[in-house]
């Protein structure tokens, strides 16, 4: 085991010397024009993305946390057994910073926790000041939906082949594989692994970018998914049956065939993120890395699998998956607040080990929300919505909100023009990629807010006949689900809160909202100061 040096290494400058907070790619985008699809019916308004910056490293991303006042270092020696997360738990429900861990007992490497835990800091590392700045960019590329034009038609296909260019690069070399460890060097021990709860069945890996390939097509996907370390060699792989690396492990196992895995630690906060995104399957969330961070993600090709990792990681583990082999794998403190059990997943063998001179070592702590899994759902859900209406075009806005944990409710506002058109929006949505798992969607009319969940319950109260405005649809759950009788096997709940048309089952009128009159709000308006009432 590694020995602990007193004072471990702060970031260095990038390589590429391109001053202290090097930019690896700097792009203002021209003003341009779109219709948000949203406000369809609003006159068009001009959009100008705000200047985009990508880092090239988790270290920059450190160093750029740190100068906004967004991460504290600790000094103080820390065990990474219970005590980490307790302090990463505290301060992450308190709204604190990032922070970095520099001495960590029995370890040389500082371990990084809560980076992406606040909206800003979430934005921050997809290079924007607010995280709506590149949900309308992706608005923009994906504005096939009523292209008003011919020449609107051709800007957006010439926008889809300008996110194709964004393709990873295969570079010789790179900072990931500065030192190398192999035999007997090359150990899972090594590593900062955090015991994050009690029940916990040991330490894992919290933060790890699992990258795997389909044996077919040979597309490579990237996503996060815990490792329980076992011993030096072997971690569980606890990728849920409903995602990509199972489906491409699934290949793998029925052709008989030993899949090799690569996974990196670290990396850009962008190529972090991606990991987490629900792209469509054999969409290589790579490409949508370099799409965010207007910069390809460099690739280095590993040493001991036939597989490629971003070349700017901390730390890179190599290896391979047996088709059979199974090993109990948890009980986990989970995103859910509760304990999920332990169950049989694939075991993950290690054949090399590499990483920088000086690793920083990520990680996270998950457990009862808000957590800082929950600002990269959140993340999600903005960059995602675009995409959504191009398939649903009555969508208005999502709100997947943080005690739903992104599987339990969504709170949906949408421009209602025939009936039962809030029933079609709960089908499709059931009906789309990891928003199948769904357990109740809440449907709105487009003047709702469903980002405040007073307002939502409060239409859902006054707005729905519970015989009538419900639905309940049997399907696939989350595996983390522990409500569904069955695993992964159970029902889900859609609700109606829009405004009823007759059609529905509604002949009586439908009251219209209480609001004051223009008149009067003007007229109080202009004589609040005589009032003398301060608010
Ligand atoms: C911190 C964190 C931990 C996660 N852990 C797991 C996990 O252990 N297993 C899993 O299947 N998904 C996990 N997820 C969710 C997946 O990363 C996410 O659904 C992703 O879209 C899966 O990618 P894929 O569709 O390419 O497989 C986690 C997400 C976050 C943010
Ligand atoms: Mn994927």
């Amino acid at each position: 085991m590694p020995t602990r040096t007193p004072a471990p290494p702060s970031p260095k400058p990038s390589p590429r010397g391109r001053g202290s907070f090097c930019r690896s790619f700097t792009r203002i985008y021209r003003a341009v024009t779109i219709s948000p699809v949203h406000e369809a019916g609003s006159p068009k308004r001009v959009y100008e993305a705000e200047e985009t910056m990508a880092y090239r490293n988790l270290r920059e991303f450190v160093r750029a946390l740190e100068t906004a006042g967004e991460l504290r270092r600790v000094a103080a020696e820390v065990s990474a057994d219970l005590e980490i997360a307790h302090i990463a738990d505290k301060v992450s429900k308190a709204g604190g910073p990032a922070l970095l861990f520099e001495n960590v007992t029995g370890f040389r490497m500082p371990v990084l926790v809560n980076a992406f835990g606040s909206m800003r800091r979430m934005a921050m590392g997809l290079g924007v000041e607010d995280i709506r700045g590149k949900e309308q960019e992706i608005a923009l590329l994906l504005n096939v939906e009523f292209p008003e034009s011919f020449r609107d038609a051709i800007r957006t296909v010439w926008q889809i082949a300008e996110f194709r260019k964004f393709a990873p690069r295969i570079v010789q070399s790179g900072p990931c594989q500065e030192i190398v460890l192999r035999g007997n060097e090359c150990s899972l021990y090594r590593l900062p692994a955090l015991k994050c709860w009690p029940q916990d069945g040991g330490k894992f890996l919290t933060l790890p970018i699992v990258i795997t390939k389909n044996p077919e097509t040979g597309t490579r996907n990237a996503g996060m998914y815990r490792m329980q370390v076992f011993d030096e060699t072997s971690a569980g792989m606890h990728w849920h049956v409903h995602h990509d690396g199972a489906r491409n492990f699934k290949l793998h196992a029925d052709a008989g065939k030993r899949m090799e895995v690569a996974v990196a630690l670290g990396g850009d906060p962008a190529t972090i993120y991606v990991a987490t995104a629900p792209l469509p399957p054999d969409m290589d969330e790579m490409i949508f890395a370099g799409f965010l961070r207007h910069d390809h993600v460099e690739m280095v090709k590993c040493l001991t699998v036939d597989m490629e990792v971003p070349a700017e990681s901390e730390i890179v583990l190599e290896g391979y998956i047996e088709p059979t082999e199974r090993r109990k794998e948890g009980p986990f403190g989970d995103h859910t607040g509760y304990y999920s059990s332990a169950d049989d997943y694939p075991v993950f063998h290690l054949t090399c080990m590499t990483h920088r001179r000086d690793p920083i070592y990520p990680a996270t702590v998950v457990g009862k929300p808000p957590m800082e899994d929950c600002y990269m759902g959140k993340a999600t859900e903005r960059l995602f919505l675009p995409l959504l209406r191009l398939m649903i075009p009555e969508l208005v806005n999502m709100n997947l909100p943080m005690f739903g944990v992104f599987h339990n409710f969504a709170f949906i506002s949408i421009k209602k023009s025939y009936p039962f058109q809030a029933r079609k929006v709960m089908h499709a949505l059931w009906g789309l990629g990891q928003l199948m798992l769904t357990k109740f969607i809440v449907v709105v009319d487009a003047d709702v807010n469903v980002q405040d969940v007073d307002e939502v319950m409060w239409r859902v109260g006054a707005n729905v006949d519970p015989k009538r405005d419900t639905v309940i649809v049997e399907g696939p759950v989350d595996v983390l689900d522990h409500a569904a009788p069955v695993p992964c096997v159970g029902s889900k709940m859609g609700i109606d809160a829009t405004r009823k048309l007759s059609e529905e089952g509604h002949p009586r009128a439908w009251p219209d909202d209480v609001r004051m009159d223009d008149a009067t709000i003007e007229l109080v308006r202009k004589r609040w100061k005589e009032y003398g009432i301060e608010l």
